[in-house]
């Protein structure tokens, strides 16, 4: 993105003094503030061509918070779109199959931009954008749009582990410091609590399906069939059973167009922490001390406070 220049976020653009750290190919990019929003260098420098992106009125967006659980909705709508076909949802990486539409090119792969340009509508589209950054296109041409939230704590914990095994992420640091971070909004793509207010006092008027990742684990068919609606399919009784055997954690685990073990070892470092993870609701009580936690929703309270979101910590 060019200093100065004519657009909505040019002057809201703040350079850091701090510069890209390279090591052995593998760049940590410093964080930028786009509109208040840190976001890694790479992104917040090609900002307006991605806020230029016009979306078709039929492209579907799957917009969540970082490890909310977007790699579980993406694989969910592409099986539900491909009524439950295994091998045309194996056809190439997620990555491929269901761009994400402000990530820049490596040297490993192609942005989302130049994979959005290659593909005919209607396609799926993921972004971790807050609310107010995502391209207006969308909104305009009332592009249909899934959101899927996860609880704060739960969230927060999977994201220190992403960020510790991801060498392109800023270094996570301790955890101690890390859920400070967190709280302050100074994580890539910025502040969690403002991520699903933001979409949620918009859901109704822009007609968004705000899910959550801890409903999804309580009863997965019955989340598998709220998208299906919500993307008007009607799906026979035993492909909805399918699409909800296919998209089981253990299911994705070891699906290597899901697992993201196509992402070189030297970038995702799945020997540190794992992609998929856990998948747990509840991961937080092995990580929170008591007087963290007691830290941690104090200012949780006063950050959702106008705001009756149903979270749940527990299933
Ligand atoms: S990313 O990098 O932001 O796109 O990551 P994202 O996919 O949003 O989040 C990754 C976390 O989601 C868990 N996950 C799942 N949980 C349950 N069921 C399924 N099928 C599933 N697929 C992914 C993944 O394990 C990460 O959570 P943690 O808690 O770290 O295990």
């Amino acid at each position: 993105m060019s200093e100065g220049g004519n657009t909505p976020y040019s002057n809201s653009i703040q350079r850091t003094s701090a510069s890209i750290q390279c090591h052995q190919r593998i760049c940590k990019f410093p964080l930028i503030n786009v509109r208040g929003v840190p976001l890694m260098s790479y992104i917040a420098n090609n900002f307006d061509s991605i806020w230029d992106f016009k979306p078709d009125p039929s492209d579907l967006l799957i917009a969540t918070y970082p490890k909310a659980g977007t790699t579980w909705a993406q694989e969910i709508v592409d099986l539900l779109l491909h009524n439950g076909d295994a091998e045309i949802c194996r056809r190439a990486p997620v990555t491929e199959r269901v761009p994400f539409l402000e990530i820049f090119a490596t040297p490993e792969t192609p942005s989302g931009l130049e994979l959005l340009s290659k593909m005919d509508p209607p396609r799926v589209i993921k972004t971790h954008l807050p609310f107010q950054l995502v391209p207006p296109g969308f909104w305009e041409n009332k592009c249909k749009t899934i959101y899927v939230a996860r609880n704060a704590r739960d969230n927060l914990v999977s994201y220190y582990h992403f960020d510790r095994m991801n060498m392109a992420h800023p270094e996570p640091g301790p955890w101690e410091g890390y859920i400070h971070k967190f709280m302050r909004g100074e994580l890539s793509w910025g502040s969690w609590y403002e991520h699903v207010k933001g979409y949620w006092k918009e859901r109704e008027e822009r007609n968004i399906l705000y899910l959550f990742y801890e409903d999804m684990k309580e009863n997965p068919r019955r989340e598998v069939e709220r998208i299906m609606r919500y993307l008007e399919l009607s799906l026979a009784d035993d492909v909805i059973g399918r699409i909800v055997a296919l998209t089981s954690f253990e299911s994705m685990k070891d699906n290597p167009m899901a697992n993201y073990t196509f992402i070189p070892e030297r970038v995702f470092v799945h020997s540190i922490s794992p992609f998929m993870r856990k998948g747990e609701v509840g991961d937080w009580t092995n990580h929170f001390t008591p007087e963290q936690l007691r830290m941690f929703e104090e200012d949780y309270e006063k950050q959702m406070d106008e705001f009756d979101i149903p979270f749940r910590t527990n299933i």
